[in-house]
């Protein structure tokens, strides 16, 4: 098929071309594991998948990319809330991974020890690949909509900025349902052919053990790594360590590069637009610099008042991207669309950066202060406070990201409570209707919140005390 070119041959076979959480796959198999979900799948409006970090998990991905349906990858912790949402907001008609109905939706079943040869027509490139859900400031996440040649487009970027060939073998462990690990991560190994392995889980001792030659990090991650000696000494056999979503603190690259001999690679991208800047591997890494713009993508940096900002490596604007990588748009939520797009066809990524005279980008932070990026994870501060406030304790609640040495940025939860419930409580809470990851790392209760004159909640004066 178009998009995961290296999946049909001509790239070798090993019987452990792809390792998944330990169990090993050959690319043959994929395919026709994949083949019999993908004629389940046919004609279905979309295919949504639980995205547990394993083996089945492809295969209805891959499944679901044959037959041409939109991939709808399901957080597999996501509370029934965020969950309902995502699969009647994408018009799922199949979920993989599941034994019996959720809301409504059939379950697909995907049996490893299946296979039949794909006999579907080749979906076109402008068929939607995926729809990915990502948090905004307020309400439920949205669904952007990727086409197949948007993420073919961008993968042949990355794999021209990174050298990434069928000689590599690519570690990671990153969760499925998000660009990093799913589309770079696991689409990324079936359209260059390089071999991939999954740890399940993103520890330093499994990247040490895996003995890969590119590997792929969220900052937490290559934060621990730099904390454990050994394991990073042992990444010194690699080639390329990847790091993304989010800001690569400057002291873990250098402690990077002083225990594996490898600087960083690092690189921003978003869901809406794919990885657009990346330094490269052939190329200068500068800590703190996510380098230059990928084969195709233009960018741009415009001031508050709409004018060009000067590429003098100090002057902020918000970054603007345009180019092949760039979705299609949010489901079913035109006015989300039109907020992001500007006039002339830029996509508004509501970062700030600069960009030096050389044409190195730098990511100063986000324009928002709703929006908290915690482990790699971006995590909408309205989702967070609209599941508090429906607990019946809870008046009132405002939701930051303070800063974390190991996250980031931690949720931190301001809650105005009438003192029957505690922090705890209200943790667990959330973490059972969203998925487990945007709950509060801390909740700190107040008699009421900060607000100004027009009653927006001072977040700014929240973080400060
Ligand atoms: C803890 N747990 C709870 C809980 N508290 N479960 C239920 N209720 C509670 N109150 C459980 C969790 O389920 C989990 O279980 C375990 O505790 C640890 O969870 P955690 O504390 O949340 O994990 P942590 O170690 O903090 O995670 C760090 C991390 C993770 C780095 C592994 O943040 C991560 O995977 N980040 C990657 C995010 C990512 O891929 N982003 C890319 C977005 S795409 P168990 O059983 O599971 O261990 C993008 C574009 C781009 O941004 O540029 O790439
Ligand atoms: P998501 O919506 O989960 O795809 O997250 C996209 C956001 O992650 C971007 O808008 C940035 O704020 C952030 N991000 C991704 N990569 C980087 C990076 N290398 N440096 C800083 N921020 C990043």
């Amino acid at each position: 098929m178009d998009l995961l070119t290296a999946l049909q041959g001509g790239f070798g076979d090993a019987p452990d071309a792809l390792r998944i959480d330990g169990r090993p796959l050959s690319r043959e198999h994929l395919l026709g594991a994949a083949g019999a979900v993908a004629a389940r799948a046919a004609g279905a409006r979309a295919l949504a998948v639980l995205a547990r970090p394993e083996a089945e998990t492809v295969v209805a991905v891959v499944g679901g990319l044959l037959a041409g349906v939109p991939v709808v990858p399901v957080p597999p912790d996501a509370g029934p809330v965020e969950r309902a949402h995502i699969l009647r907001d994408s018009g799922a008609e199949l979920l993989a991974g599941a034994d019996e109905p959720v809301d409504g939706v059939e379950p697909l079943p995907v049996d490893l020890t299946e296979t039949q040869a794909v006999s579907l027509p080749e979906p076109a490139s402008e068929r939607p690949a995926f729809v990915l859900y990502t948090s905004g400031t307020t309400g439920p996440p949205k669904g952007a909509v990727l086409s197949h040649r948007a993420v073919a487009a961008d993968l042949d970027a990355l794999a021209a900025a990174w050298a990434w060939t069928p000689e590599d073998t690519l570690v990671h462990g990153l969760p499925l349902f998000h660009v990093h690990g799913l589309v770079l991560g696991v689409l990324g190994a079936l359209r260059t052919g390089s071999r991939l392995v999954h740890t399940g889980r993103p520890t330093p001792e499994a990247y040490a053990r895996a003995g890969g030659s590119l590997y792929f990090g969220v900052p937490t991650v290559w934060s621990r790594v730099a904390a454990d000696e050994p394991s990073a000494r042992a990444l010194a056999a690699a080639r390329l360590l990847v790091s993304g979503s989010a800001p690569l603190p400057v002291p873990v690259f250098e402690k990077l590069a002083a225990l594996s001999g490898h600087q960083p690679i690092e690189r921003y991208g978003m869901t809406e637009t794919l990885i657009t800047v990346s330094t490269r591997a052939d190329g200068e890494r500068r800590p703190g610099s996510v380098g230059l713009p990928v084969a195709g993508v233009a960018t741009r940096l415009v001031g508050e008042d709409g004018t060009p900002v000067p590429w003098d490596g100090e002057s902020v604007g918000e970054l603007q991207v345009s180019g092949p990588t760039l979705f299609d748009g949010y489901l079913n939520r035109a006015e989300a669309d039109a907020e992001v797009r500007t006039s002339d066809g830029w996509f508004r990524t509501g970062d700030v950066a600069t960009i030096a005279p050389d044409g190195f980008h730098r990511i100063v932070g986000r324009a928002s202060v709703d929006l908290i990026k915690s482990g790699g994870f971006k995590i909408g501060a309205g989702e967070v406070e609209a599941a508090l406030r429906d607990h019946p304790a809870v008046a009132d609640a405002a939701v930051v990201g303070a800063p974390d040495a190991d996250l980031g940025q931690a949720v931190v939860a301001f809650v105005v409570a009438d003192g029957a419930v505690t922090g705890d409580q209200l943790t667990a809470f959330v973490a059972e209707r969203l998925s487990v990851h945007k709950r509060p790392r801390r909740v700190v209760l107040v008699a009421e919140l900060p607000r100004n004159a027009m009653g927006k909640v001072l977040k700014k004066r929240l973080l400060e005390g």
